[in-house]
């Protein structure tokens, strides 16, 4: 275990906070301490604590969701002191190892929600941050606004100052803070999203209205919400993995880490309250982070749920094997060359060639071990995110549409949960009801375009779009991804 008395004597290479972490004030209140939290906002955070005056902007790490998983984790923090070990590993396979010390409390909202609310009322927590996936802002797909329909949103807008959803929490927070005459804070969405801070304002805005919208008026006037770009992988930690990295740093850590060397965070600087010195610690603050966004998630993410469905199909488990994988490799690069690249502008201080370098070296990282399955799980929300741009691009100016084609017969294809080595797996869709499971898992091979996922190009002109993607579904039954692939 970790913790602070084993601070002290930490093994070789092994690097301690450089600050004492009985100095450090909670400033910040964070939902969704999963791994990618912990390397990035966390890490960027825990340099920051070491620079002078910058003491207060100690972490509070909330989890929202009960549940054996949960409870474990949140002892695991309790038990360590909150503290965590980063391994960080670079595509040569050097590492470094440093105890992550920002995460100063940990606390289960369905454990302590009073504990929660006095957090967020209080106004030392400047920042309110979240990485809540994707899929987590409860937009409904059809109309773009915050789905009130929701049964947990129902739940919290009948009662309203015993929340269970982070809208419930964060508006109740906010309400309270009205009421006593404190200022707002910042809601700093960490996702992968385009214009994240824009779609968390439209969800937390849009609980607000329905709750009080004179609350929301004084949100909306208080309150920001920063768009950022964030960047980096971090792979789920099995107990293998767990237990190969503490057998390489010496350590006995319950909660280990691991990520590329590669990170990236690019804001929008737009702080209600006050932040913490980022731009000291490598986070480049912006005025508009746009170019950004679209450089990362229409070529990093994009490429990797290709690798990622194809790798599936063809039975890899690893982002790694799917990008030494030539044919693959072959067809994100004629992706990005082809079909994004020549429609995208170059961020500031960005070279688009370089880019696409640095992407697909850092999948060919071996020490990720970033699982296919990870990567392509909760696909109806990603392929929304990193492809329909592109998609409408391509539709719009009559270009080929080969590849993007074989992207969407590949997911499609994936949903079955049949690799071509005769094994199966079980695909990750945490939005699918039933019923959306009966369309994907569909003999009909043209059944899967009423997803909701391919709602974005539906009002163009896609018959030709919607022709190749049924070909190519059947090619990849008949006769395999390979006889499929568009290189
Ligand atoms: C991945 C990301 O799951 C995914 O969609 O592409 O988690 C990716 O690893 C990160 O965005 C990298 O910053």
């Amino acid at each position: 275990m970790i913790t602070r008395e084993t601070l002290k004597h930490l093994p070789q290479g092994v690097d301690a906070p450089s600050y004492d972490l009985k100095d450090i004030k909670p400033g910040i209140l964070h939902f969704g301490v999963g791994n990618f939290f912990r390397a990035h906002e966390a890490f960027y955070v825990d340099k920051a604590l070491a620079l002078p005056g910058q003491q207060n902007w100690g972490i509070v790490g909330v989890g929202l969701t009960s549940g054996e998983r949960s409870k474990k984790k949140a002892e695991d923090f309790k038990k360590q002191d909150c503290l965590f070990s980063l391994t960080e590993t670079a595509p040569s396979g050097d590492s470094k190892r440093t105890v992550i010390g920002a995460l100063r409390d940990y606390l289960l909202a369905p454990e302590q929600p009073e504990a929660v609310l006095n957090y967020l009322a209080d106004p030392a927590i400047k920042i309110v941050s979240m990485t809540i996936t994707e899929g987590g802002y409860n937009i409904d797909e059809h109309t773009g606004e915050f789905a009130l329909d929701n049964e947990a949103v129902q739940r919290d807008l009948s009662n309203p100052e015993s929340p269970s959803t982070i809208f419930g929490y964060v508006v109740e927070g906010l309400r309270r803070r009205r009421d006593a005459g404190d200022r707002a804070f910042t809601i700093m969405s960490c996702d992968n999203l385009r214009h994240n801070g824009n779609v968390a304002r439209k969800a937390f805005l849009g609980y607000a209205k329905a709750r009080d919208p004179e609350l929301a008026s004084w949100i909306e006037a208080n309150a920001t919400f920063p768009n950022a770009m964030v960047d980096r992988i971090t792979p789920t930690v099995s107990a293998e993995i767990a237990a190969r990295l503490n057998r390489e740093s010496g350590l006995d850590d319950l909660l280990p880490l691991v990520a590329e060397d590669f990170t990236q965070w690019v804001v929008e600087d737009e702080f209600a309250d006050g932040r913490p010195a980022l731009e000291k610690v490598g986070v480049q603050m912006v005025d508009d982070v746009t170019d950004y966004e679209f450089m990362k998630i229409r070529m990093l993410n994009a490429s990797h749920i290709f690798l990622a469905f194809s790798g599936l199909l063809l039975g890899y488990d690893h982002i790694d094997e799917s990008i030494n994988d030539p044919d693959l490799r072959k067809l994100v690069e004629t992706y990005l060359d082809t079909d994004v690249i020549p429609t995208l502008k170059a961020a500031p201080g960005e070279d688009l060639e370089n880019y696409k370098k640095s992407v697909i070296s850092r999948f060919s990282n071996p020490a990720m071990a970033d699982q296919n399955l990870r990567i392509g799980s909760d696909g109806a929300s990603k392929v929304q995110v990193f492809w329909t741009a592109t998609i409408q691009n391509l539709l719009n100016d009559k270009r080929d549409l080969d590849r993007v084609a074989y992207g969407l017969a590949a997911y499609l294809e994936m949903l079955r949960g049949k690799n071509e080595k005769g094994g199966t797996f079980e695909p990750i869709e945490p939005t699918f009801t039933d019923e959306t499971w009966k369309i994907a898992k569909s003999d009909d091979l043209e059944a899967g375009f009423a997803l909701p996922a391919f709602d974005g190009w539906r009002k163009l002109d896609h018959a030709a779009l919607d022709e190749k993607v049924t070909e190519l579904r059947k090619i990849i039954r008949e006769k395999g991804v390979k006889a499929a692939l568009p290189v």
